[in-house]
């Protein structure tokens, strides 16, 4: 499997595709990665160094990669974090160029803008461009609740409100929804759901809520999730091994006491999480 995988890059820690790329690799994918910005390190530390690429760079690397070429090979684009909205036009550029090619490819927007804790992370622009430009695009989505909200304008207080607002999303393009980091009525306050979606039929992994304020994790979540579902079909397979993965990777990074997920130290966790927690029909 071939990944083009265009986000966000930094230095030091692990966001973007510094905590997307290699959990893929050591899934066994041949991953592309494209950087749409290089920093120091996440913008969670308040200050950060380094540049937003301009969208031609982008541009430019994508093509040479074509002209190896490469995109009748790609099976998935992944983006994330764009930097600026022009970017996310040279990333749907990326993604006919890649379906021109390979018309089977799938395209996997997490369509990152904020969190609950942060608000709003990403320029002005990026929300709109998200919402009226990616989503349309993408075949599968994966934001967090706090996203899930901004870009259908839609509640999601209630696992009732969170099916609607799931639909409402599917309705604009993508086939499949997966909504991360989700808190509704019905979740024990000691628990976090992960909702995925796919057709009309919605899954629910519950685990453990873990006392930790991370940046990358959903960019571990949506790749993993990603390969998971490219290979398998199945949303709820997909499901279960993108959420085991990941609680395994916050649990160790917790009981580190890590502000960075252990990408590396806790990398067996991708290959055998050490629990797992079965996807339910909701
Ligand atoms: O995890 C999302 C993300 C991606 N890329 C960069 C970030 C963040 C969140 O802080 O700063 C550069």
């Amino acid at each position: 499997m071939n990944v083009l995988s265009i986000q966000s890059h930094v230095a030091y820690g692990h966001v973007g595709n510094a905590s997307a790329v290699f959990p893929m690799q050591r899934l066994g994918v041949e991953v592309w990665p494209v950087h749409t910005v290089q920093f120091s390190n996440h913008t969670g530390y308040g200050a950060w160094r380094g540049e937003v690429f301009a969208a031609q760079t982008i541009r430019d690397v994508v093509q040479g990669v074509a002209e190896r070429g490469a995109l009748a090979r790609c099976d998935a684009v992944l983006s994330g974090y764009m930097g600026s909205a022009p970017i996310g036009e040279a990333i749907l550029e990326a993604v006919a160029a890649v379906r021109a090619e390979n018309p089977r490819a799938l395209y996997c927007c997490d369509p990152v803008i904020g969190d609950t804790e942060e608000g709003v992370y990403v320029r002005p622009g990026i929300t709109e461009f998200m919402r009226e430009r990616a989503v349309p695009a993408a075949d599968i989505v994966t934001p967090n609740q706090f996203e899930l909200n901004l870009l259908t304008g839609l509640p999601s207080a209630t696992l009732a409100e969170a099916r609607a607002a799931v639909a409402a999303l599917q309705a604009r393009g993508p086939r499949v929804v997966l909504v991360t980091s989700a808190a509704t009525a019905e979740t024990p306050t000691d628990r976090i759901d992960l909702l995925a979606g796919e057709g009309g039929a919605l899954y629910r992994v519950r685990t453990p809520r873990l006392d930790l304020a991370i940046n990358g994790a959903g960019d571990c979540i949506a790749a993993l999730f990603l390969v998971h579902y490219a290979r398998e079909g199945a949303v709820a397979t997909a499901l279960e091994k993108a959420a085991a993965s990941v609680y395994g990777l916050l649990r160790r990074t917790a009981g580190a006491g890590s502000r960075e997920i252990l990408t590396v130290a806790a990398q067996d966790e991708f290959v055998a999480p050490s629990e797992t927690f079965p996807a339910e029909a909701v």
